[in-house]
């Protein structure tokens, strides 16, 4: 847990998880618990390692003190973001948007902490917009929400202006006002004061701290988190296989690993910040370590030590996620720090080994014995 003279924004800035806030944010931390979300819509049955950076802001919020919403979106996921997207999208049946959600839900419940039996609210939530959304009524949703937006606001989002020429249709236009209102219901029903999501998601956010000011005459926040981008150029958790998906049966637990294992070296810093929770001294340890290897001085020190760090790192995912720990994708983060720190090295198999055996479970086998090949395998 961050102390109180260390806020989560120290936290997240630190770890470069910081990319655009409102002023008011730095306030809100300061004073006492609130609640932040962040929204994940079901458009695949699993989500990706890009959805970690979001995932990992919700678990700093509530290792931080404050209580994290994970919202899956069965009600938005039916109509589609026009955010980052070049032309209209296919509408998936809803028949997948429940199959999707269902997957969804299912990962997201592995990352945070539900236990609320201290009474200090802080246990986290996981909710579906479909909920209110589904029920909404087109003439109250055009009264109650719509009338708060000039179409010329809606026109300027990044969103929305990307669309002009190639065209957009009345439906993602719209969704917006869905997101804008789910803040709403969120900040109504749970005393939600702030959003997150990735940098394109500023639009979105921003407009749901617009119609919270309107409606209930409250100052919400909003924070981005940074696109995540790879040394190389390269699309960030993308293979000649194609997504780096969390859920094993779409992307092999040996896949995945082998996909930390490949980072660009110039890149490892940057994600142990993101992806692990490993803090200021132990990452600086472990990246000593990585460059005095890349320097060709081996160092089984160094890997020892990286070892150590590796193993608080699974043991604090573990604590994490409690008896979830045991879920695969729990034990996939762990691996994001066992990958990448176990990757090369004399020595470093042993060690690792017992880090990632923290973990436990028999699915990690497939790492074990990757982690066990000959040091100096060539990288992609
Ligand atoms: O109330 C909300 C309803 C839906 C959403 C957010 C809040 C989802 C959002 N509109 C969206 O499309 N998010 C993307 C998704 O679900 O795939 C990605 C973002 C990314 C990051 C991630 O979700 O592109 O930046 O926010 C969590």
């Amino acid at each position: 847990m961050t102390t109180a003279t260390h806020t989560l924004l120290d936290e997240l800035r630190w770890r470069g998880l910081l990319y655009q806030h409102t002023e008011g944010v730095t306030a809100l931390f300061q004073h006492g618990t609130t609640s932040g979300y962040v929204g994940f819509d079901p458009t695949a049955k699993s989500l990706h390692i890009g959805s970690l950076v979001p995932i990992m802001a919700l678990v700093h919020l509530q290792r931080s003190g404050h209580r994290p919403i994970a919202l899956v979106g069965g009600g938005t996921g039916l109509i589609g973001d026009p955010g980052g997207k070049t032309s209209e999208r296919a509408l998936l049946s809803a028949e997948q948007v429940d199959v999707n959600v269902r997957g969804i839900r299912a990962q997201l419940a592995r990352f945070l902490d539900f236990d609320d039996s201290e009474g200090r609210g802080v246990g986290a939530i996981l909710v579906d917009n479909a909920e209110w959304l589904l029920t909404l009524r087109t003439i109250d949703f055009m009264r109650d929400v719509g009338k708060h937006f000039t179409v010329n606001y809606m026109m300027q989002k990044e969103s929305v202006r990307a669309r002009l020429e190639s065209g957009i249709s009345f439906t993602e236009f719209g969704y917006m006002l869905l997101q804008a209102y789910d803040f709403l219901e969120l900040h109504r029903r749970y005393g939600a004061m702030l959003q997150m999501g990735g940098s394109d998601q500023w639009g979105n956010i921003t407009a749901g701290v617009e119609l919270i000011r309107k409606v209930e005459g409250v100052e919400a926040q909003a924070a981005t988190l940074p696109l995540v981008t790879t040394a190389s150029g390269a699309k960030f958790g993308k293979t000649e296989a194609g997504a780096v998906w969390l859920d094993p049966s779409l992307t092999s637990p040996y896949e995945f690993y082998q996909f930390w294992l490949n980072v660009d070296d110039r890149d490892a810093g940057k994600y142990l910040r993101y992806f692990t929770l490993l803090g200021r001294r132990e990452r600086r340890a472990g990246s000593g370590a990585g460059r005095a290897q890349a320097a060709g001085r081996g160092g089984a020190r160094g890997v020892e030590r990286r070892g150590a760090t590796t193993a608080r790192a699974g043991g604090l995912l573990g604590e994490q996620a409690k008896a979830e720990c045991q879920g695969a994708v729990s034990r996939r983060v762990g691996c994001v720090a066992g990958g990448r720190l176990c990757g090369t090295g004399e020595g470093a198999s042993g060690v690792c080994r017992g880090a990632v055996d923290s973990l436990g479970g028999p699915a990690l086998s497939q790492q074990r014995t990757q982690m066990n090949a000959p040091p100096g395998r060539p990288r992609r």
